[in-house]
């Protein structure tokens, strides 16, 4: 327990509003840990799997109305409506803290409060934050405590200092009518009611690391970005890292833990995950960009997470881990999800707790946004920069997104500011990830739409800025599609393992080593630059997804310009700029 005076006169405020029974510090010992998963199991919040196949591992079922992120029931709660911009939903601070306080009053009667001190970062990195996060959910304490770097270690890293954040999680009667997942990002809080699943609820996450950080980072002069890290060795032993922003279930944690193609695995490529959802990057004292993950685990989707399409995914889930909402197999007490095998059990449990056979039954077994939440330490092909706190240096960044059409494979951006107008105008088909239609095409400028902290036109801005700052060390900015579908709907491309050639040719123009052919978009591969060596795929198919559709373009161009029309004032000049270079060069 800290003497931090701040922390100390929040806590007891927060105590005179929720009213627990007791509270506990979470220390982050493993002893204390113990005994809350035991209690957990007692009373049902979790159920523990078979400790031979799967040591140390749980199942938990969220409420059938609290299965995702809840984009509507999100607000940034800045003074000014305009702060928030157009992208965001906006509720005025005063009015939002009597309602959440309305709300969380008493909530935690006949409840424990747990008090969890996390730091966002290796403990003591320079470009660590840190946490505290009152909840009255074990499922929470839990999960927070893989996620992020939980406990004593964390306050004492903190002193006194006054520059954390608050996070008040109140689970209440997890009624659907009454979830709000609120920021205050001018007073450094979340407050976040009547849900108890995943991105609401682990306040580190994308409430902190994202929305509250990227409004800190444009302040303070660095990003927090929705983006993987990986590092890809090359036969001579040199790593190389790149950053990549998907937007949610669009392949982030696939590509961070890729495992190269046979042939590349012969000649010594190896492929490292330093992170699977966000990374923080600010310049280093090289001048270049150097990121660093500041999560502890991976909170990854589950179905369609199977032996061949994320197996190191797969391993890292074997142990400490927590299921979500997937199929209990009460045959042998372990998980299932659809897309793990072709063997699904017939005596098992779904994710709404009901009787399922997975011979006959025609419903989903596991929820579509079911997830692990697994220890990166587990991750068989864990960097070893992994926990470093001084992070990696960075070569490019890459964005995608899921196109059916349009966009092809992949192509580089002229410049900075072009790239930054690559990211800006990213759209993709939503995923379960969040509540709400699936399949639907919309913008999700940078992976970030549901996570920007403040006006997405300051936003852009902080980019252009960036690029200034980085000069000539700037990393170099990359699109990918892997989603290209033939008149079937089926994917051409046959991405996971062999996206890592698309990346070998990325990796060539950062260094110079390869040429390509400019177009309207952008620089585009020369399709023999592409190895496709021991892949059953032909030269022409490969043209083909990476053909520029000028019409389609001109239609793209287009729902861009309608796009840009809600930042009004707010859009930066370069970026209006670079939709007219688009415009001209489409003519
Ligand atoms: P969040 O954790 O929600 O932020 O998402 P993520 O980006 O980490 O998503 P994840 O890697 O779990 O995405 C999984 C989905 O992407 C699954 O539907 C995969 O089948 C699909 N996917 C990943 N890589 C590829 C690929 O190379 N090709 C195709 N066609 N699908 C892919
Ligand atoms: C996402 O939706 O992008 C996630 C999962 O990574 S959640 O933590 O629920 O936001
Ligand atoms: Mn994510």
């Amino acid at each position: 327990m800290t003497k931090n005076n701040s922390v100390l006169k929040w806590l007891e405020e927060m105590k005179d509003l929720v009213v627990p029974d007791q509270v506990v510090w979470i220390d982050g010992s493993e002893e204390q840990l113990r005994r809350l998963r035991e209690e957990s199991c007692a009373t049902g919040e979790m159920i523990a799997l078979n400790q031979e196949k799967l040591p140390g591992c749980y199942l938990h079922r969220t409420k059938e109305n609290d299965v995702a992120r809840v984009e509507a029931r999100t607000f940034i709660c800045s003074r000014r409506e305009e702060d928030a911009g157009p992208t965001n939903n906006w509720r005025e601070p005063q009015e939002t803290y009597r309602m959440l306080y309305d709300i969380a009053r008493g909530s935690y009667r006949g409840r424990t409060m747990y008090v969890i001190p996390y730091s966002m970062g290796p403990v003591g990195s320079p470009f660590s934050k840190i946490g505290y996060e009152l909840t009255d959910s074990i499922y929470v304490v839990l999960n927070m405590a893989i996620m992020t770097r939980v406990g004593t270690a964390v306050e004492e890293a903190l002193g006194d200092s006054e520059d954390w954040v608050r996070g008040l999680h109140c689970s209440c009667e997890v009624d659907a009518e009454k979830r709000y997942i609120c920021h205050f990002p001018e007073d450094n809080t979340i407050i976040s009611v009547n849900s108890a699943y995943g991105g609401n609820v682990l306040l580190g996450k994308k409430c902190f690391a994202l929305r509250i950080a990227s409004y800190l980072g444009r302040n303070e002069g660095w990003m927090a970005e929705h983006m993987l890290i990986l590092g890809i060795e090359n036969p001579q032993g040199e790593v190389k890292y790149v950053t990549a922003a998907f937007p949610s279930a669009c392949g982030k944690t696939n590509l961070a833990m890729l495992i190269p193609p046979e042939g590349y695995r012969a000649k010594g490529y190896k492929v490292w995950t330093v992170g699977d959802d966000i990374a923080w990057m600010r310049p280093g004292p090289d001048g270049r960009l150097w990121a660093v993950n500041p999560e502890n685990g991976f909170f990854g989707v589950a179905p369609g997470t199977n032996q061949k399409s994320n197996p190191n995914a797969l391993a890292t889930t074997q142990k400490g881990t927590i299921f979500t909402n997937v199929v209990h197999n009460l045959d042998d007490n372990t998980v299932w999800w659809e897309g793990l095998d072709k063997n699904p059990p017939e005596n098992a449990i779904d994710w709404k707790g009901n009787p399922w056979n997975g011979k006959t039954s025609t419903e989903k077994g596991a929820h579509p946004n079911s997830r692990f939440t697994a220890p990166a330490k587990n991750c068989p092909c864990i960097s070893k920069e992994f926990d470093s706190g001084k992070g990696v240096p960075i070569s490019a960044i890459i964005f995608g997104g899921r196109r059916a059409q349009t966009t092809p494979l992949v192509y580089q951006s002229r410049s900075w500011e072009h790239g930054v107008f690559v990211g800006s105008i990213m759209a993709s088909e939503t995923t379960a990830a969040a509540t709400g239609a699936v399949g639907v095409v919309r913008r999700d400028p940078m992976a970030m739409l549901p996570f920007c902290g403040y006006h997405m036109g300051d936003y852009f801005g902080h980019w252009i800025d960036m690029g200034r700052k980085l000069g000539d060390k700037a990393p170099k900015i990359f699109n990918v599609n892997w989603f290209r579908v033939d008149e079937e709907g089926k994917f051409i491309w046959p991405g996971f393992g062999d996206n890592l050639r698309v990346l070998e040719w990325i990796l060539a123009r950062c260094d110079g080593e390869v040429d390509a052919e400019e177009t309207p978009i952008g620089y585009v591969p020369h399709s023999k630059d592409i190895n496709l060596e021991g892949l059953d795929f032909t030269q022409e198919q490969l043209e083909d997804i990476l053909a520029i559709d000028k019409e389609k373009w001109m239609q793209e161009a287009k729902g861009i310009e309608e796009f840009y029309g809600k930042f009004g004032g707010k859009l930066p000049k370069e970026l209006r700029e670079q939709l007219h270079t688009l415009e001209e060069n489409l003519k």
